[in-house]
């Protein structure tokens, strides 16, 4: 039995310190980014633009000034993240949040992720602060949109698919997404700010914390006096913030954590 190395050492406190912090908690959040999907096989959003897309800079492309310019390869974009996410399925740390709801109180998903693994998983009403890939609605009159049959073969990355034209008004199909430079859909926003007020500890999960108004989320917990612990292999805006920094890979770490 070897002495484990110091950093291993350092992580089982840090997985112990955080245990005790979610024992106690009556309302738990976990709030979640790109970082919780990557296991599973779904880019993170830093580098969802690999490939063809690499000419591409994601905050560019993911905008209605994009979309307005060539509805064909934003459509495309998204169609080829949602198939992508369709071929993969939730990992251990997603089934590990989604059995969280059994061992506190309260429990309340936030995610700025658009995917579905979460659902697909047993989480059955997180808050998605930035829309999702499965929501197409008409960019006219906004009337939600019947999701395309997925043909057998993918759009290939980086091809150009038209977007299918709304029943009703006969406008542009848009994924239901929210781009750069749109406010966040009010509600989820605000049941996020409420939750984030009220918690004892908000677990934040594998995201840079660089997109705002979510990032502000862990923010505002934390001034709010909850506990933060941090999951993610990187250091983060949000370190000096987290009770807890857990240096990690999701997939690896919450079940640590969770069960
Ligand atoms: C708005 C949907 C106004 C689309 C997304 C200057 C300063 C401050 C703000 C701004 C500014 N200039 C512009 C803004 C506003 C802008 C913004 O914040 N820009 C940033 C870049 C500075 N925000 C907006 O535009 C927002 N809207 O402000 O509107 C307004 C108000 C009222 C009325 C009208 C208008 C809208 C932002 C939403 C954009 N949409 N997604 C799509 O998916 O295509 S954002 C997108 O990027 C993701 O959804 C996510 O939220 C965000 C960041 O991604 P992350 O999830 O954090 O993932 P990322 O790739 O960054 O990082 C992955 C992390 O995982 C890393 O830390 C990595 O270490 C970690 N990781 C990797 N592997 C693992 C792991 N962790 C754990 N386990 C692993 N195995
Ligand atoms: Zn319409």
């Amino acid at each position: 039995w070897e002495h484990p190395a110091p950093d291993e050492e350092h992580t089982e406190m840090a997985l112990s310190d955080a245990a005790k912090l979610l024992q106690k908690a009556r309302h738990v959040v976990v709030f979640t980014g790109a970082g919780i999907s990557a296991e599973s096989g779904v880019a993170t959003f830093r580098d969802a633009l690999t490939g063809l897309w690499s000419r591409f800079d994601a905050q560019s492309l993911a905008t209605p000034q994009a979309f307005a310019e060539d509805p064909d390869l934003v459509w495309g974009w998204y169609e080829w993240r949602r198939q992508q996410v369709q071929q993969v399925r939730p990992n251990h740390g997603h089934l590990a949040v989604a059995r969280l709801k059994d061992h506190v109180p309260q429990l309340t998903v936030i995610t700025q992720n658009v995917d579905d693994l979460h659902e697909r998983a047993g989480s059955d009403t997180p808050t998605h602060l930035h829309g999702s890939l499965f929501a197409p609605r008409c960019a006219t009159c906004s009337r939600p949109a019947p999701l395309p049959a997925t043909t057998e073969e993918q759009p290939a990355e980086g091809s150009r698919v038209p977007p299918p034209r709304c029943a009703h008004c006969a406008g542009p199909v848009r994924p239901g997404v929210v781009w750069f430079g749109e406010a966040l859909p009010e509600q989820a926003l605000e049941s996020a700010v409420r939750a984030a007020s009220s918690c004892d500890v908000l677990l934040t999960v594998g995201t840079s914390g660089l997109v705002y108004p979510a990032a502000e989320i862990p923010r505002l917990a934390a001034r709010s006096g909850a506990a933060v612990i941090q999951v993610n292999p990187q250091p983060t805006p949000l370190d000096p913030l987290a009770a807890v920094n857990l240096p990690g890979p999701a997939a690896e770490l919450l079940p640590a954590l969770l069960t």
